[in-house]
């Protein structure tokens, strides 16, 4: 098993219902430290560069009036198979098809606004946790 780090975000809604804690918990309990975490409003262009691979799509537009819509939780998750261990928990994109338990299943109310990010791969996590945070302010964690 590969110790990895993965970049998270709790999305404006979830921000929005006071859900940081019960997300938090969640990555807590399944093993995830969080070794970075800011708050932060994103801008329009922090928004369209971060999802820049969806810029082609239908959906984009809506995708960065939502995540500018509120501020946001970034924060570096550390664990084992912290990439694919982080999507577990999350669930599906869309609640609908998640699992129950997971936080889209049990904060998400649409595919639109569905509560956390997560990086889809390390290479992903590399780039995403690069845009959010410089190396001076993800910690080590000792214990
Ligand atoms: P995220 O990047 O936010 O963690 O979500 P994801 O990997 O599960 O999904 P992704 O394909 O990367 O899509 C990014 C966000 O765009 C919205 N989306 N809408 N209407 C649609 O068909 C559609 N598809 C994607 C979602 O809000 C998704 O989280
Ligand atoms: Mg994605």
């Amino acid at each position: 098993m590969a110790i990895e780090r993965t970049l998270s975000i709790v999305k404006p809604d979830a921000v929005g219902k006071n859900h940081i804690g019960d997300i938090y918990a969640r990555f807590e309990k399944g093993g995830l430290k969080i070794v970075a975490a800011k708050m932060k409003q994103l801008s329009k262009a922090d928004a369209e560069g971060f999802y820049a691979e969806h810029k082609e799509r239908g959906f984009f537009g809506d995708l960065v009036a939502f995540m500018t819509s509120g501020p946001v939780l970034v924060s570096v998750l550390e664990g084992e198979n912290a990439v694919l261990a982080h999507r577990d928990i999350l669930g599906a994109t869309n609640p609908k098809e998640a699992a129950p338990g997971t936080i889209r299943a049990d904060f998400a109310t649409s595919i639109d606004e569905n509560a956390a990010h997560g990086s889809d791969s390390v290479e992903s996590a590399n780039r995403e946790i690069a845009y959010f945070f410089t190396a001076d302010e993800v910690t080590t964690r000792t214990r």
